[in-house]
């Protein structure tokens, strides 16, 4: 059964063994349920939604689903059959919540514990953003952001900015961006952002806006709270504000996901994902001894490009004892994954390789 809990109707087609329910709106993949295919299947990948997600209504007729373009020469309202014929174009790109690993972390912020499985990886195929926009006639001078609204309904009392899923990136990252209808072949579940969802290649999560209904070109970052003092990474104790960082594009990272627990003796192989944000990973190193000593491990699978993650395997002679399992990637910049991640008042990101490593017990 579905750990801690049973699927919300609008996810109750994922695999209930590899989910761990947090809550309706926060749903967790089991540490090694992403598997060794690079690819995460539809059935377990994770879900993070701040507002309930819309009807199937919204699915009934995918391509009358309408989205406006602002900041452009000719703004317009444009539908999904419409966009179809405008680029096709495919990207692999891991999605990943922005608090994944804020269950590692020892003080108590706001929002799910998530440890590694608020991530996945999936093959997105859509409309080119930058096609949308050449069609349009360009994005208007000065423009410095993309901005994406979500198309959830919101209630008419409170204000739209305290609730609204809408987040602006820099400009550039509209170069890859794509307006994805379908998610590893077969068309964006609603749970995922169905009928058309607004990807940004190497973004923490919350910029890939789901039902998107709005995107603007911006000489202003939004207003909306989400992005005005939401994802942002500051002190602990100290409030949102604009001028801290925004969880914009992601920092390198891998982890572990065999052995957990307990293994056999003997030739143990140790693997896990790496990857870089808008950076391809270059090199991962494990350890079984919590950092003392590292051996590089080999790439294996497909290369999705720089976007997707990539499987690492280390073949390792195990006696019986306890180790202490981690690994620690490398991009093609020289950055390197951290040993450990300072506390920040959210709890975002925890990518230290201190705790992502695993406690493994060789009998
Ligand atoms: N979109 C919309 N519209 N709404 C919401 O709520 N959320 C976010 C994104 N998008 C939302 C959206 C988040 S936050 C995340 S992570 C993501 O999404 C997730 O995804 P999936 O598909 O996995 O569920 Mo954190 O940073």
């Amino acid at each position: 059964d579905a750990q801690g809990g049973s699927l919300p109707s609008y996810a109750d087609w994922k695999n209930p063994e590899a989910m761990v329910i947090h809550t309706e709106l926060t749903l967790e993949t089991v540490r090694d349920a992403i598997g060794t295919s690079v690819v995460t299947s539809n059935d377990v990948f994770f879900i993070r939604n701040n507002l309930n997600p819309p009807s199937e209504e919204v699915v009934q007729d995918r391509d009358a689903w309408e989205v406006s373009f602002e900041g452009v020469a000719n703004p317009r309202t444009m539908t999904l059959g419409e966009l179809k014929t405008l680029g096709l174009e495919t990207v692999a790109t891991i999605i990943q919540c922005s608090g994944n690993g804020r269950g590692l972390f020892d003080h108590d912020a706001s929002g799910a514990p998530w440890r590694t499985g608020a991530a996945g990886c999936a093959v997105w195929s859509g409309v080119p953003v930058r096609a949308v926009a050449e069609e349009l006639g360009g994005s208007v001078d000065g423009a410095r952001f993309m901005t994406s609204t979500g198309g959830e309904e919101l209630p008419e009392e409170v204000n739209r900015d305290e609730i609204v899923v809408e987040r602006s990136v820099p400009l550039e990252a509209m170069e890859n961006a794509i307006l994805a209808f379908e998610m590893n072949g077969a068309p964006v579940p609603i749970a995922h952002g169905g009928p058309l969802r607004m990807i940004v290649p190497g973004y923490y999560g919350i910029n890939n806006v789901k039902y998107v209904r709005t995107v603007a070109f911006t000489e202003e970052e939004s207003t909306a709270d989400i992005q005005v003092s939401g994802y942002r990474v500051r002190p602990v104790g100290e409030s949102g504000a604009p001028d801290q960082p925004s969880m914009w594009d992601m920092k390198v990272k891998s982890w572990v996901i065999h052995p957990l627990m307990e293994t056999t003796s003997g030739r143990v192989l140790i693997y896990g994902v790496a990857f870089g944000g808008t950076n391809p990973v270059e090199r991962v190193e494990v350890s079984t001894d919590g950092g003392e000593t590292w051996e590089d491990a080999e790439f294996t699978g497909p290369d999705l490009g720089r976007f997707a993650w990539r499987v690492f395997v280390l073949p390792a002679e195990l006696e019986p004892g306890d180790y202490t399992v981690t690994s620690r990637a490398t991009d093609s910049q020289g950055n390197v994954q951290e040993q450990t991640t300072e506390p920040n008042h959210r709890a975002y990101d925890y990518a230290g390789w201190d705790r992502l490593a695993v406690g493994v017990t060789v009998v």
